[in-house]
């Protein structure tokens, strides 16, 4: 339940928060395939109740009304249709599974597709589930829960929605038919939302039971879904996610919350040279790493004060480190622009999401902040994929926060988080050429839009970041972006 299964030579996984299936197969044909992007986490397809006593807030989607997969996002002829595209595209899909719960008791209770349910019940008839299939004795999760009781924090309602009990064999049966659907359909696996809030044990027989990747979709036979578990763990609560990594990989927060120290310059970089489990992290086989997500970026999920788009610049330092160290299979957030924390996607006063746009520059409009098109960003995926699987070599630190170091003899970046110019002849460990900065600018023919390196026959390199760059990182690589 640890691979991913990405194409060969992919990888780095994009969640497209809110996008609609039609734009998410256009921009796997259009963008996501070419640049050599691994994945996608969607948000949950399956019916959610609309809510728009709060003008359709993008949480709505976390209040699951049934397993159909009829949302804003689409229907599943949709969904079938981007599956197909997609996978031939190269790029793989995991859904966000929201099983641990149905809705709370919203003032509302219409779903995306249409269906009804009777909160005060328990009732939920186009799964169905009715009350027996919930935990009882009605209770509700308090802050206190988290530090000292974990049977509360699994079996209590997580904000009041509705706890379903996975010890039901009934209810065990709608979420392996759910998912095995969506595995036939053509998804590579699944991000495991709540995963804290249910029981380890009855987390793995659902697993179990989940069907092997569809081979008509390109996956090798006996392949199994990929599953990361949604479990917040910073320390010093009763539930550990250590107690998820027996049964599938597990989100690491805590790569979010000490990249984001570290690049808004509160923790130096040259620490950097440990990263990884020394740090307190997971294992790296374990590991799914981000900077922010759909929570955090926002506030919510107990926030955590992690860079996100608003802070462009040491953002996207501390999403190059993430990308560029061997350490944890990465995810980026892809957002849309909010100054309110509840407010919905763009959309129209029918509640329909609006399409993100591409400009001229390959940058997003209407509202999308596409992280994933920032040059920055899909330059750094580049570089991962070139990377591979070397290790990392010729670590080099001027002792405060200027950083280098190489990927095998494939690729080399540098960081310059000091308030002074890093200007050093540094060992690249690439073969004698000239380089294309795939961070400052692009390849044009035999040209370079930005910074050209030149790395002699002893691979070393004078290497410039001036403090007061545009960014604060450089790259080069062997692949075709980077070699002039
Ligand atoms: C909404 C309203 C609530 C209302 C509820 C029911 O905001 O006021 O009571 O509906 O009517 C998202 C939003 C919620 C929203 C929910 C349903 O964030 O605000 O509630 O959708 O619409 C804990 C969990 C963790 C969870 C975070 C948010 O452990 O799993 O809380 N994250 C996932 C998703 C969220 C989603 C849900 C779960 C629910 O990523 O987007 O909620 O499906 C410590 C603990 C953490 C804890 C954190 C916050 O850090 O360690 O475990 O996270 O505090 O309590
Ligand atoms: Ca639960």
């Amino acid at each position: 339940y640890k691979n991913p299964h990405y194409a060969p030579g992919r990888s780095v996984n994009v969640h497209l928060f809110e996008w609609k299936w039609d734009d998410i197969a256009t921009e796997c044909e259009n963008f996501l395939g070419p640049r050599g992007f691994g994945g996608i986490q969607i948000s949950p397809p399956n019916e959610n109740v609309v809510l728009w006593t709060y003008n359709r807030p993008w949480w709505e989607r976390y209040q699951p009304m049934s397993y159909l997969l009829d949302t804003r996002s689409g229907d599943e002829a949709q969904f079938a249709d981007m599956l197909r595209r997609c996978n031939s595209a190269g790029v793989r899909i995991y859904v966000d599974a929201v099983i641990n719960h149905m809705t709370g008791e919203p003032p509302e209770n219409v779903g995306t597709a249409g269906s009804t349910a009777t909160f005060s019940q328990w009732d939920y008839p186009a799964v169905p589930f009715t009350w027996e299939h919930f935990n009882w004795p009605h209770c509700v999760i308090d802050g206190m829960d988290y530090v000292n009781d974990a049977w509360r924090v699994r079996n209590c309602e997580l904000v009041g929605l509705k706890d379903l009990n996975q010890a039901n064999e009934h209810v065990r049966n709608m979420i392996v038919n759910f998912m095995n659907h969506l595995i036939d359909l053509g998804v590579a696996g699944f991000r495991i939302d709540a995963a804290k809030h249910m029981w380890p044990h009855d987390l793995e027989i659902i697993y179990n039971r989940l069907n092997n990747l569809n081979t008509a979709h390109g996956f090798p036979a006996n392949a199994r879904p990929y599953i990361y578990q949604e479990v917040i763990d910073y320390g010093g609560e009763a539930i550990s996610r250590d107690e998820y990594t027996p049964i599938g990989a597990v989100t690491e927060f805590k790569v979010g919350m000490e990249l984001s120290r570290a690049f808004r310059g509160n923790n130096q970089l040259k620490w950097l040279e440990s990263w990884g489990p020394q740090w307190g992290l997971l294992e790296h086989s374990d590991a799914l790493t981000f900077i922010d997500n759909h929570d955090n970026e926002r506030g919510h999920g107990g926030g955590g004060a992690m860079l996100t788009y608003k802070e462009p610049r040491p953002y996207k330092g501390a999403i190059a480190f993430l990308l560029a160290h061997p350490y944890g299979e990465p995810q980026i957030m892809s957002s849309f622009a909010f100054h309110d924390s509840e407010i919905g996607p763009p959309m129209n006063h029918l509640g329909q999401i609006i399409s993100p746009s591409i400009n001229s520059d390959g940058s997003c409009g209407n509202g999308w902040v596409c992280q994933h098109r920032w040059r920055q960003v899909f330059a750094m995926v580049a570089f991962r994929n070139v990377a591979g699987n070397t290790g990392l070599n010729d670590w080099w630190s001027n002792g405060f926060n200027q950083i280098a170091f190489c990927r095998g003899g494939n690729a080399f970046v540098a960081f310059n988080n000091d308030s002074w110019d890093l200007n050093q002849n540094l060992q690249t460990c690439l073969p004698a050429g000239r380089y294309c900065d795939v961070i400052s600018g692009v390849k044009a023919g035999n040209t370079c839009t930005g910074k050209t390196v030149t790395v002699g026959n002893d691979g070393r390199a004078i290497i410039n970041v001036g403090a007061l760059d545009y960014d604060m990182m450089l790259a080069i690589h062997i692949g075709t972006e980077s070699r002039l």
